[in-house]
């Protein structure tokens, strides 16, 4: 729990106040996200996520908070439909007094969500993958019909992985920060994997992997786990809900969730993958959204995580680059050691590849006939 000093937390009531919320009992920092400031606040009678929005990475706040009050209100129509409760499944925004979905003040700008009670886990048994795979398949089957067209992309090219590239290159020639020399390895390692850049974008152009409304961003911690049942119950942060492959979601989730260690860890030795969490993720996954996926989908599933870890890797290194524009970071060189964690990860499941092949058939067989 970060603390906050007393004139921070006053600026933050005063803000509040501007959201009709008074009686602040407690406000501090919370959670593991590395995008926003999330500040959980107690008042008197109920309890509330503050944030204070990332505009670096989400420029246009209006589009953000439109996508985000569409998806929820087409979320909570099928929750009560499926007889459970909106408040608790979804998350809900809680406007300011001017009737506006956040405040902006100079150029800060800050939302306000009702707090779910729940626990966000950074690291998972597979049972908890499953449950997991689970949320996020059913997740994108809530929003199989919500029409894509009125979703604007909050982040343009956002796993657009060769753009990402690109990206990268242009970090590497401008150098602004004077830290190539020390990336050099990191460098060479995300130039030797041009292929795996291609291997999503490549089949959504040639039409065999269809876009569908996806979440993008689909890290454990981005879920609210039961502590007594260990469902997972409620999936967080829809920033990035937008058109995009179910290859994404599944990877994405696979690259935080298969990892032994944390994404910032520094001990090679200690960066492993559990592939008994593959197979718990994948078997969720598959029960909720299997029906509806295409046989290249299929296909690319346990390629999937290869790709998305190896894309994130290579956003945490172009930041470094750059100089940390974009990612929060608790140390000068976080974003470099987050990008060599990720690309170990890489070349663990580049080692593991065959395997998690076999195991995404065996789970594929086991729902075909089930
Ligand atoms: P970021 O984009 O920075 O990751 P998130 O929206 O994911 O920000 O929020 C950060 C963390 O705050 C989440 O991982 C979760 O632990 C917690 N959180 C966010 N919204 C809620 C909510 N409405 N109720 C309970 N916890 C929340
Ligand atoms: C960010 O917002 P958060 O912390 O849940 C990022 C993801 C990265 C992830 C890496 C909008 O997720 O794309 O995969 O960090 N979100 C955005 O941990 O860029
Ligand atoms: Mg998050």
């Amino acid at each position: 729990m970060v603390q906050l000093t007393i004139k921070q937390q006053q600026e933050l009531c005063e803000i509040l106040a501007k959201f009709g919320i008074h009686e602040v009992r407690d406000v501090h920092g919370h959670g593991d996200g590395h995008i926003h400031s999330t500040y959980l606040v107690t008042t008197a009678y109920a309890k509330y996520i503050m944030q204070k929005v990332n505009t670096v990475a989400f420029r246009d706040v209006d589009a953000l908070m439109q996508n985000i009050e569409l998806v929820t209100a087409h979320l909570k129509k099928k929750l009560a439909q499926a007889g459970k409760n909106p408040l608790r499944h979804t998350l809900t925004v809680h406007r300011a007094l001017d009737g506006a979905p956040y405040y902006r003040e100079y150029n800060h700008v800050y939302r306000v969500y009702l707090f779910i009670e729940g626990e966000s886990r950074n690291q998972a048994n597979p049972a908890d993958m499953e449950a997991a795979g689970a949320a996020f398949g059913e997740f994108q089957n809530m929003l199989a019909d919500f029409p894509s067209s009125c979703l604007d992309e909050t982040i343009p090219h956002f796993h657009d992985t060769p753009r990402r590239m690109d990206n990268l290159e242009k970090s590497i020639e401008a150098d602004v920060m004077g830290r190539r020399a020390e990336c050099e390895d990191l460098i060479a390692f995300a130039r030797a994997h041009a292929d795996l850049a291609h291997s999503v974008t490549d089949e959504i152009a040639k039409g065999l992997v269809p876009l569908r409304v996806t979440h993008n961003d689909t890290k454990l911690n981005n879920l609210l786990f039961d502590p007594k049942t260990n469902e997972a119950f409620c999936v967080l942060d829809l920033d990035t809900v937008m058109p995009g492959s179910l290859l994404y979601d599944f990877g994405d989730a696979l690259r935080f969730g298969m990892a032994t260690a944390p994404e910032d860890e520094r001990d090679e030795a200690k960066i492993g993958i559990s592939l008994d969490n593959y197979r718990g993720f994948t078997r969720g996954f598959v029960r909720e959204a299997g029906n509806a996926m295409t046989d290249k989908e299929k296909e690319l599933l346990p390629l999937s995580p290869l790709l998305l870890t190896f894309e994130c890797g290579i956003r945490f290194l172009t930041d470094y680059l750059d100089g940390d524009k974009y990612f929060h970071i608790a140390c000068p060189d976080h974003n470099l050691a987050r990008a060599r964690n990720q690309l170990t990860l890489v070349r663990r499941m580049e080692e593991a590849y065959e395997t998690m092949k076999q195991i995404t058939e065996e789970v594929l067989n086991e729902n075909s006939g089930s």
